[in-house]
């Protein structure tokens, strides 16, 4: 029998190891000769050495599955011999000072399913260069602190060519680009393609008029309005709020159907996957127009956060990704509604993040070793990333924040910063000390936050004190984790309501420490933790009465939501594990909440929302009690049934009242109303035999309300002939057949959710290559939480068979999908010996990719 072992198990490549490149480079040249199958890639590169390190060195270049057709120093030939992962030309056949390395390269879009370097879509050709895809185009220097401005000629017959920079000649079958900005070879785009493109422009403040082009395939020109005036809102808020101008003449948006993230910032030419540029009412939901916009701003962002101002090396991607995030949920805070926008960032955090950071795919926001970078584009880097900006803003002030930005943007405008280089900005614009500060880069975990109160009362009136104490459990390769500084904002409320401190931030440095208000008149009731200040968990008893007292008074609009959503998470908690009934006073509680006409629709329909099952999962876990599946669910649709029949006529007339008149427009008050009425109807379904769910599908004229309509349907074990009729009259539309593989597994009972997503693999529909399809049937089986740890197994068989079959194709979404796994520990012995089974059997596949081998052994280690 013969045994096929790993010969080379992947090395990582650590922080601690960084150097300097030997070599500068003045000026970038690339040819491209396109051709499906043989593409030509001519390159001339301008090296000088790098003062930075001295001494003569030679000449390592990245490069991967290149042919190398000829390389030349200074004109003349020299013999060079790739190895697997890229080029050395020997020092001593290297010039003293500044030469010209020149070399011709042939490479295959065609055959590239990995969606990264240069590759088709759907006829045209395209490029993904972050984090490491460029070495796939040409041998090179494939690290982000090595800058170069590119001049690029594009030969093809395509009719649109596209390149960073701007346009500078262009004739029959070529054009050519010049980019003055220095970037990395990250940044690179190319595109070439019979597009389309629906123009616009956007005038500086400065007085710059720059064309704006969304290129797509024709037939989607009516689709781009949203993302147009995404992207012109961007531009505007940049400079408003961050007094950030836009530095080209044009800024290019490329649609494309396979792509394995969400979308690209290239200098000057951002490549989208289509789902986040395309969208009608028609085809889009409410959320697809919002994630639209915040992507498009997110991208645009980017041209400062990322492009003028990169990353030294990967280990400081959430650089540009926690600041771009931070800056991109400010911006939806402005353009919606701010206290909306704050709880669906938590929601998504916690749904996330701090699933990741509770378990074994942990690791610091800012890492310090991988295997596979592409593995660490995370919810951790992005979203704890982003946390750790709004903290700092906290703890310097808007003043002082602004001030800083103004210094990074100074100080390291062309460079290749570190998050060394960022702290230190904040300290010499605040005068602040941020070494405590540093450890939220540095160390992984999720701070357990407890607090205990005290009330003194005195004759000059009473003392309040409360007092926290701050945990954070062990991660992969840290075990001990010392005290953070942690802003904790508070606000105080009398017991009729009133607030007697308006919201204060407390700066906690100790293990445990204690912060006292004196002079009160009467015991306060705390708000803690206000506006999420810090992403950590609250560990509070507190008593039910307090809850709905802070759910209908607390002034701070984070803190009521979260509230009622904890009350619901501990009713749920106790029928869970105490066989408890459903609570009559929080059904009362949420009735009076949701028909507070006062308040905005869209924060009702949050408070509406039960804890996911995933969510009740892991607060059992944490609690030290196994999660069963079947349970959870069962119960949570048990409360689901409860609360629809105790708030049966209010949810009624919110199903009514919130109605919104035609035509439909995806602004967020719109939007607002339309989420309120189907959190209702959500209820009411589970009440009235799907008879408002069946009438609001056949009636609807926008995307929002026929996919809310019948994943109702489905929910209910109904819909048969909606799911076709959907299928029929979508069925030419990629991006909303997604959505109809999705909701069918996403809503499929738990005990068939794997037989429905099976029989859904089978259909000549589901192009498993394309990452959205995939994403949307896997995705949704993931998602569906009793229905993947359905106790027999089927559904995690059929998972890793299809993670099995997909990798050699496209690594990267293989081993982001694996994450699937990563919450195995909390369950049941009979449930973890099966995952490990197939995470096992991943893992000794033949020839499995460095990143899901990656994955599939952090998770089990
Ligand atoms: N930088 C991109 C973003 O805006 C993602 C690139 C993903 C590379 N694997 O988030």
């Amino acid at each position: 029998m013969v045994i096929s072992v790993k010969d080379s198990t992947p090395q990582p490549t650590r922080l601690a190891d960084y150097q300097p490149y030997p070599f500068r480079i003045e000026k970038t040249d690339l040819t491209f000769r396109l051709d499906p199958k043989a593409t030509r890639v001519l390159s001339r590169i301008r090296f000088h050495p790098n003062p930075a390190r001295p001494g003569r060195h030679d000449l390592r270049m990245d490069g991967e599955r290149l042919r190398l057709i000829a390389a030349r120093i200074d004109g003349a030939p020299v013999t060079a011999r790739p190895d697997e992962t890229g080029l050395t030309i020997p020092a001593d056949a290297l010039p003293d000072g500044a030469f010209d390395f020149e070399a011709e390269v042939e490479i295959d879009p065609s055959a590239n399913t990995a969606l990264e370097g240069l590759y088709m879509s759907g006829g045209m050709y395209c490029t993904q260069c972050e984090a490491e895809g460029f070495r796939r185009i040409t041998f090179y220097p494939d690290r982000p602190d090595v800058m170069a401005p590119f001049h690029v000629r594009i030969e093809s017959d395509m009719p649109v060519l596209l390149s960073n920079g701007n346009p500078v000649a262009q004739g029959e079958g070529w054009a050519e680009w010049d980019d003055p900005w220095p970037k990395p070879s990250y940044l690179f785009a190319l595109v070439a393609g019979d597009l389309v493109a629906v123009r616009d422009s956007f005038t500086t403040r400065s007085g710059r008029k720059v064309d704006l082009a969304i290129w797509v395939r024709a037939g989607d020109e009516d689709r781009c309005a949203y993302a147009m005036d995404s992207l012109k809102r961007a531009m505007k808020w940049d400079e408003d709020v961050y007094g950030r101008e836009y530095d080209l003449d044009v800024f290019n948006i490329v649609a494309v159907d396979d792509f394995n993230m969400g979308a690209m910032e290239n200098k000057g030419l951002n490549i989208f996957n289509s789902k986040l540029v395309l969208a009608s009412p028609e085809t889009a939901t409410d959320a697809d127009f919002e994630r639209i916009e915040s992507v498009i701003a997110h991208e645009y962002f980017h041209n400062w956060t990322g492009n003028r101002i990169t990353c030294r090396d990967w280990f400081q991607l959430c650089l540009k990704e926690g600041l771009t995030v931070f800056r991109d949920q400010e911006f939806t805070k402005d353009m919606r509604s701010a206290p909306v926008k704050r709880i669906e960032d938590v929601l998504m955090l916690r749904a996330r993040q701090f699933r990741e950071d509770m378990g074994p795919l942990a690791h610091p926001v800012r890492p310090e070793s991988y295997i596979e970078i592409n593995n660490f584009y995370t919810a951790t880097v992005y979203e704890k990333g982003a946390e750790l900006i709004g903290m700092l803003k906290l703890l310097v002030g808007d003043e002082g924040y602004r001030r800083a930005l103004d210094l990074y943007f100074e100080r390291h405008d062309g460079q290749a910063a570190t998050i060394e280089d960022w702290l230190k900005v904040f300290e010499d614009a605040t005068g602040r000390d941020l070494a405590q500060f540093k450890r939220w880069y540095t160390d992984a975990g999720t701070p357990r936050l407890k607090v205990e109160e005290d009330w003194q009362p005195g004759d000059q009136g009473g003392t309040y004190t409360l007092t926290f104490t701050q945990h954070t459990p062990p991660t992969p390769g840290q075990d001990e984790k010392p005290p953070r500084v942690i802003p904790i904002a508070v606000g105080l409320l009398n017991p009729n309501g009133d607030e007697i401190l308006p919201t204060t931030v407390l700066e906690m440095t100790e293990e445990r420490q204690s912060f006292s208000f004196p002079g009160l008149a009467t015991r306060p009731v705390p708000s803690i933790l206000r506006g999420f200040s810090a992403p950590v968990v609250l560990e509070r008893e507190s008593s039910f009465d307090e809850r709905t007292f802070l759910l209908a008074h607390d002034t701070d609009p984070f803190n009521r939501w979260e509230a009622g959503r904890s009350l619901a998470r501990d009713v749920l908690l106790s029928m869970i594990r105490d066989d408890a009934a459903p609570s009559e006073p929080h059904a009362q509680a949420l009735a009076r909440l949701v028909t507070d006409d006062t308040l905005d629709p869209a924060f009702r329909a949050l408070c509406l929302r039960l804890p996911s099952e995933d969510d009740l999962a892991q607060a059992l876990a944490d609690a030290g009690t196994t999660p069963e599946p079947e349970r959870i669910h069962t119960v949570r649709e048990g409360l689901a049934t409860y609360l629809a029949r105790q708030l049966q006529k209010d949810l009624v007339r919110i199903y009514e009242e919130m109605e919104t008149p035609p035509p439909y427009s995806p602004d967020a008050a719109s939007a607002g109303r339309r989420a309120l009425r189907l959190a209702a109807l959500g209820y009411l379904n589970r009440i009235d035999h799907g008879a408002r769910a069946a009438s609001l599908f056949a009636s609807a004229d926008n995307m929002t309300e026929s996919a809310a309509a019948l994943a109702c349907l489905i929910d209910g074990g109904r819909g048969a002939r909606e799911i076709a009729a959907f299928y029929e009259r979508w069925k030419d539309n990629r991006l909303v057949i997604d959505k109809w593989f999705a909701l069918q597994v996403a809503h499929a009972q738990p005990d068939m959710a794997a037989q429905v997503a099976a029989r859904l693999a089978e259909h000549p529909d589901f192009e498993w290559k394309n990452p959205n399809r995939f994403r949307a049937l896997m995705g949704a089986l993931a998602a569906n939480h009793a229905g993947f740890h359905h106790i027999s197994g089927a559904a995690y068989r059929f998972y890793a068979d299809w993670l099995i079959r997909l990798d050699p194709v496209n690594p990267q979404t293989t081993a982001r999908m694996s994450a699937a796994f990563e919450t195995w520990t909390r369950y049941d012995a009979e449930r973890r010996a099966m995952i490990r089974a197939e995470l096992g059997r991943i893992r000794q596949t033949p020839d499995l990719s460095r990143d899901t081998f990656e994955m599939v052994s952090r998770i089990l280690a």
